[in-house]
Formats: structure tokens, sequence, C-alpha cells
């Protein structure tokens, strides 16, 4: 059989293969019944007809046993829906794009790939969006599959509990190109997912690279400052190249653009110009600690966190 590599991949087989077994049962013994009668009880065989009054065994048989077997579908199926239909809340969230004739993925820091990396055995939660029309999202070894519907959003989760590569389908005829429309998710242990995410972000060169580093080291900026949107002490940097941001200063609000004059500002004199809704909490200054490449440097790595990947 082939590989169930979603949590839920087993419930969604179990079902299968007893409405399958059954139906072929109840198929194969209904028509050889039929044939034995068509044989048994032809007019040749029985030229006077018989006269037949009900009987409570056979109706009763005939409303329980399927009656048992319906009731039984119907826990297995609704087992496993309840299970595919009910997202643990811990569960990492990737947004899925999907337009003709590709998907796209987009992970919580920002970045896009085409092709879906999770780790293993995690659960993951997909919210699901389509730019133009209908498409289904599926990945057969998961057993799973949802449209994907323009105008709404739909979710589908699992956790993956094998390693490896599997394909990712579209299952929904979306076109000429439609049967192009594939990519594949990879699971990978929680390391080299890991190692994955850092290859990504390591993309980036040069004075950007510099930057990082001073960034997570001599600067130390990242006791206060996040660079995955998240607020803590001072604002995220995700997003703040070039954006526009209220600040206070000598009691006034004003609104600056994050240009490179400005970044530098906030770095050599912080307390100058306070991000509005955030406390007045000193910065080191960092004249003297960082010198003109170094600050060069940070703006390059902010101008990174905020066009790239977006
Ligand atoms: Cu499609």
């Amino acid at each position: 059989m082939r590989s169930q590599a979603a949590s839920y991949a087993s419930q969604v087989d179990v079902a299968f293969w007893f409405i399958f077994i059954v139906s072929t049962i109840l198929l194969t013994g209904i028509t050889l019944f039929m044939i034995f009668c068509l044989y048994r009880y032809s007019k040749k065989r029985n030229p006077t007809p018989a006269t037949f009054d009900g009987s409570i065994f056979l109706e009763t048989l005939w409303t329980v046993i399927p009656t048992i077997l319906v009731m039984i579908m119907f826990y297995l199926g609704y087992e496993g829906f309840l299970s595919m239909r009910q997202a643990p809340a811990d569960s990492m969230i990737i947004k899925v794009y999907a337009r003709m004739w590709n998907w796209r993925f987009e992970y919580p820091d920002g970045r896009k790939t085409d092709k879906l990396v999770v780790p293993l055995n995690k659960p993951v939660k997909l919210l699901m969006y389509s730019e133009d029309v209908i498409h289904s999202f599926y990945i057969p070894a998961f057993r799973n599959k949802e449209d994907v519907v323009p105008g709404r959003e739909n979710f589908l989760w699992f956790k993956a509990i094998e390693e490896g590569t599997f394909d990712v389908l579209c299952a929904e005829y979306c076109g000429d190109l439609h049967s192009y429309m594939s990519t594949t998710i990879e699971v990978l242990k929680q390391e080299e997912y890991e190692a994955w995410e850092k290859g990504i972000v390591l993309e980036i060169k040069g004075e950007a690279l510099k930057g990082k580093e001073i960034f997570h080291g001599k600067g130390a900026c990242m006791a206060c400052h996040s660079v995955d949107g998240s607020k803590i002490l001072g604002p995220t940097l995700k997003g703040l190249w070039n954006s526009k941001t209220i600040v206070i200063q000598d009691g006034k609000e004003r609104e600056v653009v994050a240009n490179e004059d400005y970044i530098k500002e906030a770095i050599l004199n912080p307390s100058k110009a306070i991000t509005k809704g955030y406390e007045n909490i000193p910065m080191n200054a960092y004249k003297g600690i960082l010198d003109e490449k170094d600050i060069k440097a940070l703006v390059e790595y902010i101008k990174y966190l905020g066009d790239n990947p977006k």
C-alpha cells in the first residue's frame, strides 16, 4: 500500500477499505444469488408459480445488518472527518496561494517558496487562497484534499509522520495546464528543517550578511528588535525599510520615512525620536561601538528584511 504519511492517513484508509470490502462482498453475493435464482426458479423448472407471505426473520435481518454496516461506515467516516478538520492550536501556519498553474507557499517569516517543506511530526495548518479559479490542494500520500476557492480562505492541516518527498497535485480541473499544476512536499527531520530554514535566510550576501552578524553580534540589536514582525521592546525591523512611521520627537508626533538617514540617526541618537506606541527605554547609543561601516551594513540588513523576501 502507498505510504500513509500523515497522522490521519490510516483512518482514511480504514474507512476506505471497510466500505470497499463490504461493497465488494455485497455486490458479489447479490449478483451470484440473482444468477442462482434465475437458474433455480426459472419457469421451465417451476411451471406452477408459488406464493409467499412475509418473513419477519428475513425482514429483520436485511434491515438490521445493513443498518449496522452503514452506521459503522458513518462512524469511521465521521471520526476521520473530525481529525481532519480540527487543527491543533499549536500548528505552524503556512499560507498557500493557488493560481493557474502553480502553487506558492508563504512561511511565517515571510519567505516564499514553490515547494512545500515541513518538519516531521509537527502539526502544520495551511491557509489557502486562490488568485483566479477553483483549485484543489491534494497530497495523495497524506490522504487529504481541500478546495481552494477564490474569494475565501480555506484550511487544511496535517501532521507529517513519514520523512520523504511526496507529490502535491491540483485535483480540480482548472484550465489548459491543470495537469502541470503540481509540486512536492518535503518532510524533514526537525534539525534538517531548521537548517533548511536558515539556509534560505542565509541567501543574504555581502553587506546585508555582515549587517546580520552585527545585529546578532556586537550590536546585540536582537535583544530588543525582532526581525519576524513580532513586537518586543523595540519596533520590529521586518518591513521597516522605507515604511512610514510615526515618531514622537520633542513631545510632538511626526511622520518619518525609515530611510537610510533616519535609521542611521536612530542608531546613533536613539532617544531623539521614539516610535509611537513604544516606551522610551534608553537604547544603547552606538556612537563609538559601531563605526560608519557597521551602520552601513545594518542598513543593508534592514533593507534586506524590508524587501526580501516579500
Ligand atoms: Cu488547479
